[in-house]
């Protein structure tokens, strides 16, 4: 089976996108494999503990993690996780967690073991922007990536597991730009993180990257 991950909403923020991948894609079936979602709060506290019970009991093929990346223009295809917490605004929990091992003892980075160009390949093909990324940020999208492939590299060692991060969908946009008319404070040119993409898109390339890493199995 797949599984799918996405996060619930954070920093003041409405829905999380990655939270209607979820939503679109649990109990789908990609294929001929079954896809299983679950939510993840936006908390550092439990997380190994989180992603041990869930790959524990799911023990998945694949393993694909989804979250927001504001201001990215496309679909943002994670190379790496590294072994730090390094946040610039609390979790969900309110802690700021600052220059902190995601896993004690653990290695540094871990490689996503996705087919990451391939599922490039794919999405440009498929007419979705795509591009591959040297890092996944030190906030909670790269603690659950790092917690994701440090267990399988120990665990699950034939599981293809990565991140994906996804940009706002355009509703969020909008309301951003109609917030910044309303408080008149910031001038549009100042802003550069309104970038959009509609749920379509986002869970088509979501599916494209789940059978593309499928067919990479066979
Ligand atoms: N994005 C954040 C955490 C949750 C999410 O969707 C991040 O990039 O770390």
């Amino acid at each position: 089976m797949v599984l799918v991950l996405g996060f619930e909403g954070y920093g003041g923020r409405s829905k999380n996108p990655s939270e209607a991948i979820v939503e679109a894609l649990d109990k789908q079936t990609v294929g001929s494999t079954v896809v299983k979602g679950a939510v993840m709060p936006v908390q550092f506290e439990g997380l190994a503990q989180r992603v041990a019970t869930l790959l524990h009991k799911h023990q998945p093929s694949v393993v694909i993690a989804f979250g927001l990346w504001p201001g990215e223009p496309v679909i943002r295809l994670e190379r790496v996780g590294i072994n730090t917490a390094d946040f610039e605004i609390a979790d969900n929990a309110g802690n700021l967690v600052q220059n902190t091992p995601v896993v004690p003892n653990r290695p540094d980075a871990h490689l996503a073991t996705l087919p990451l160009h391939a599922i490039q390949d794919q999405l440009l093909e498929a007419g979705i922007p795509a591009r591959l990324s040297g890092t996944a940020g030190t906030y909670l999208c790269n603690a659950l990536m790092f917690s994701l492939l440090d267990h399988c590299a120990q665990h699950l060692p034939q599981t293809r597991c990565g991140f994906i991060h996804v940009p706002y969908l355009p509703m969020q946009a909008a309301d951003m730009l109609q917030r910044l008319a309303q408080d008149a404070t910031l001038e549009y040119h100042q802003r550069s993180d309104t970038a959009s993409m509609s749920l379509d898109t986002i869970v088509t390339a979501a599916g494209l990257a789940i059978q593309t890493t499928l067919d990479s199995l066979s």
